[in-house]
């Protein structure tokens, strides 16, 4: 009777240990997106999950929430840095509060097309990359929204129209812009910002036609005027721990998702950028160039915040726009 039972309990642990070693092989990853399911940005998420699944041979299962739905945009941070999701994606400059390097993608008039932005991510990543180290964070990949414009609901020819005008912001820098031009900020997540303009909480924005076309805004504004201010970035973002927990077989292949993907999107930034100004226009919205006072106004403003950038980030932030000065 001896036998028949230390080979059940022989087969027993080997299932067990079988069962457990191909649980720890399909790791399921949540995934927090900020903006909306049909946005190009989490569009790629998809994308990407898709191509990790594929690459890692399921051995990575990352489910996307777009839209703010598992964690809002200003919580997907923390939930990364903490553990409490393995990775996510989030505004890079939103960050720049906490840490004014990660600010490098919103200096008004630095970069304003496609091949100067990657030519100054070039320039930055490596230090972003430390910068991002030190919140517990491994950037997987980054990904540009379009120019960014002013967003009103009447005509602005100068700062003259702009004085009291209750302003959207997006982060620290886009409320510095606003105060430069006499308007109230007040800081709203594009998942709540059609409602922010219902309810009056605010009358203007900066951002990309991609976000007014998303968010509706015809419904509220009737002016875009096309700044083309500067190109910021999203970033899918890991947990460093997480990240490190993987074998090196295992990373590389979710960074060639990554590379794949974050070349994707920028491409598809890109390719979308005109088509959401079509869109504007079709709705009824004036889609239009700065005139000259307004755009004087705003590159010295813009002059003003990539100084106080300098100041705030010293030699990193030195270093970075000389590098993509040369
Ligand atoms: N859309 C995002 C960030 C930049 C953009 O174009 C937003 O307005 O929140």
């Amino acid at each position: 009777m001896m036998a028949p039972k230390l080979t059940l309990t022989a087969a027993l642990a080997a299932s067990t240990l079988a069962l457990g070693a191909s649980v720890a092989m399909a790791e399921k990853w949540d995934m927090p997106m900020a903006y909306s399911a049909t946005n190009f940005h989490s569009e790629m998420g998809v994308v990407f999950a898709d191509k990790v699944r594929d690459y890692t041979g399921g051995d990575i299962d990352i489910t996307v929430h777009p839209g703010g739905s598992l964690f809002k945009g200003g919580e997907i941070k923390r939930a990364v840095q903490t553990g409490q999701a393995p990775i996510g994606e989030r505004f890079m400059s939103a960050h720049a509060n906490e840490a004014p390097l990660l600010g490098w993608d919103n200096l008004p008039f630095v970069a304003t097309t496609y091949a100067d932005n990657d030519k100054l991510w070039a320039a930055a990543k490596d230090k972003v990359n430390a910068q991002l180290s030190d919140l517990n964070l491994v950037a997987l990949y980054t990904c540009p929204w379009p120019g960014q414009g002013f967003y009103f609901k009447k005509a602005v020819n100068s700062s003259a129209d702009t004085q009291g005008v209750k302003f959207r912001s997006y982060n620290t820098a886009t409320a510095t812009f606003a105060e430069a031009l006499g308007m109230v900020p007040v800081q709203v997540e594009a998942a709540e910002l059609s409602q922010a303009l219902a309810t009056g909480v605010a009358e203007s924005f900066i951002s990309s036609g991609s976000t007014g076309y998303d968010r509706k805004v015809w419904e509220h504004l009737t002016h875009y005027y096309k700044v083309n201010a500067w190109l910021p970035r999203n970033y899918v973002m890991v947990n460093k721990g997480v990240w490190e927990a993987l074998d090196g077989d295992t990373q590389a292949e979710i960074q060639k998702a990554a590379d794949e993907t974050g070349a994707a999107c920028s491409a598809k930034s890109a390719e979308l950028a005109g088509w959401y100004f079509e869109q504007l226009a079709e709705n009824g919205m004036a889609v239009e160039d700065a005139g000259p006072d307004f755009l004087a106004e705003l590159e010295a403003i813009g002059a003003k915040m990539t100084a106080d950038w300098l100041a705030s980030t010293g030699a990193d932030g030195q270093a970075i726009l000389d590098a993509y000065n040369n």
